[in-house]
């Protein structure tokens, strides 16, 4: 059993196998993040996380994988004397490129996981999964427009229908409109920033939440991916123009841009500001979850830092100097820089690292790659806020 569960452990995951030499205490402060913080532990996990975390990397966990079935209704006591092996099921919104594309590689390839790729261009993301090698039998793409709320219950639908149990879902796909004059919008007539990368997946993870908790997977999670610069304790998200939702009128408004602002807090139209608000509602999003669903379900919350991706097609609507000058300032400068592949390994550890089940967190990797939990900023860990974040997205989106 013991060996079983060693396979299960995705060895390419590793926290320490893509350590960079030259870390210094100055880059990695520089960075947005203390050493000292590095790999703090859980010092009061769920009575669930406390068995992972004592019996070490060989956990209660991947065990209990091992006697899962492929019926997701049917509970633990049930399966006593079945142990069947059935893979993790993990949706990933936004898989046919960039992070969420590696991601899904690196889960594929250790042969533990079945990759729903939850995708608004199927033929691209089918195309990008073939072109990155991931074998047939460990992906189904699904068609997922987070810009239209019809389309998410949609999918949500479509996903049940498919009899598949749901164990871990990663809220990935962004916009980023940084050269935008005017705001767009989504087929509900939100802002359509902050309607895809926050009220999109609100509403997808609210109604999976069912999902999830049916799962008798043995370590169930809701992942968002948060940023660096939403988070306006660090330099990069000092940069202009910075994260602020201020007293959320224009979220409550409905950032429609007709009767009320397209940006949440009443202001006029920033792309950039609106791509880093709804990262601070994604991080916000993610925290409220934990503490209204932790307790009760054992599901781990959790958001994260992946590392400044320079190269992917987030920075698409960016001018060509940018794109062009910005991978080597991040390499060079700022060393916040890491390729696709190494993100979305740490993205994958999220996922499925038996030592990264505490829920409440945002993770974050030092200059030699090994996780740690990092702070938010004043306003990206404001719990009153984002109940009043949660309260009017839930609105929103047609659930209260
Ligand atoms: C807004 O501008 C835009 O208006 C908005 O549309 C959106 O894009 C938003 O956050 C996104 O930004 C904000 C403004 C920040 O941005 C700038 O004007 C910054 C300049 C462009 C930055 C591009 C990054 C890539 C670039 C490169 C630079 C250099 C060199 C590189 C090369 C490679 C080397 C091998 O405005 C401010 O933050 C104001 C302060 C700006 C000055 C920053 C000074 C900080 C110093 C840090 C190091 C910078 C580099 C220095 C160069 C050294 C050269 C060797
Ligand atoms: P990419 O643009 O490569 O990936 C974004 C993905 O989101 C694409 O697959 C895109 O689909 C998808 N997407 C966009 N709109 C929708 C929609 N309406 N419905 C469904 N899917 C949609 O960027 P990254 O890989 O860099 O971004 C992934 C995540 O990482 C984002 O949450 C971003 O905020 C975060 N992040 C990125 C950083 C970086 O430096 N790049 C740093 C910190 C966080 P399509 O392929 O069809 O365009
Ligand atoms: Mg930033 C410590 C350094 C650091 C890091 C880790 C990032 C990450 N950036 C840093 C510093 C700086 N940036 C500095 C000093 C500047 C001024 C020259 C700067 C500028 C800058 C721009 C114009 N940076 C940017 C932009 C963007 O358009 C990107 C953005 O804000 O997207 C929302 C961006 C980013 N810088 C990062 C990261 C991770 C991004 C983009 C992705 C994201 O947050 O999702």
């Amino acid at each position: 059993m013991a060996l079983q569960a060693a396979a299960l452990l995705p060895s390419a995951l590793s926290v320490h196998k893509e350590g960079k030499s030259n870390a210094s205490l100055k880059d990695t402060v520089f960075f947005g993040a203390s050493l000292s913080d590095h790999l703090k532990f859980d010092s009061n996990p769920t009575a669930r996380t406390k068995m992972e975390f004592s019996q070490g990397k060989l956990s209660i966990g991947p065990i209990r994988a091992q006697t899962a079935v492929t019926t997701p209704s049917m509970n633990q006591a049930a399966q006593e004397g079945k142990k069947t092996l059935r893979k993790g099921n993990v949706l990933i919104t936004g898989a046919s490129s960039g992070l969420g594309l590696a991601t899904a590689k690196a889960l594929a390839e250790t042969g533990k996981w079945h990759v729903i790729m939850g995708c608004r261009n199927f033929l691209k993301a089918e195309k990008a999964a073939k072109a990155v090698g991931i074998a047939k039998e460990n992906y189904t793409v699904m068609h997922l427009d987070l810009a239209s709320l019809d389309s998410v219950r949609q999918f949500v639908d479509n996903f049940r229908r498919s009899g598949k149990p749901l164990d871990v879902v990663v809220c990935n796909a962004a916009v980023y409109l940084p050269t935008a004059k005017e705001p767009t919008f989504t087929a509900e007539g939100f802002e359509l920033s902050v309607g895809t990368n926050h009220l999109g997946h609100f509403l997808l993870s609210r109604l999976l939440l069912d999902d999830l908790k049916q799962s008798d997977y043995p370590s169930r999670r809701l992942i968002i991916v948060g940023s660096i610069t939403g988070n306006t304790n660090t330099l990069a998200g000092n940069v202009p123009p910075k994260a602020n939702l201020g007293d959320l009128r224009g979220l409550a408004g409905g950032l429609n841009g007709i009767n009320s602002s397209s940006m949440i807090d009443g202001g006029e139209f920033d792309g950039a500001k609106a791509y880093k608000d709804s990262k601070v509602c994604n991080m916000l999003t993610m925290q409220e979850f934990h503490r209204r669903y932790h307790e009760e379900t054992g599901i781990a919350f959790a958001s994260l830092y992946p590392g400044c991706i320079a190269t992917t097609g987030l920075f698409r609507e960016h001018i060509p100097l940018f794109r062009l000058l910005f991978p080597p300032f991040q390499k060079y400068i700022t060393k916040g820089y890491v390729s696709e592949e190494e993100a979305g390994k740490r993205l994958a550890q999220v996922v499925s690292d038996p030592s990264l089940t505490k829920s409440g967190v945002y993770w974050s990797w030092n200059k030699d790659s090994a996780s740690f939990e990092n702070q938010l900023s004043q306003e990206a860990s404001n719990a009153d806020k984002a109940r009043k974040v949660w309260e009017i997205s839930e609105k929103l989106v047609g659930l209260a």
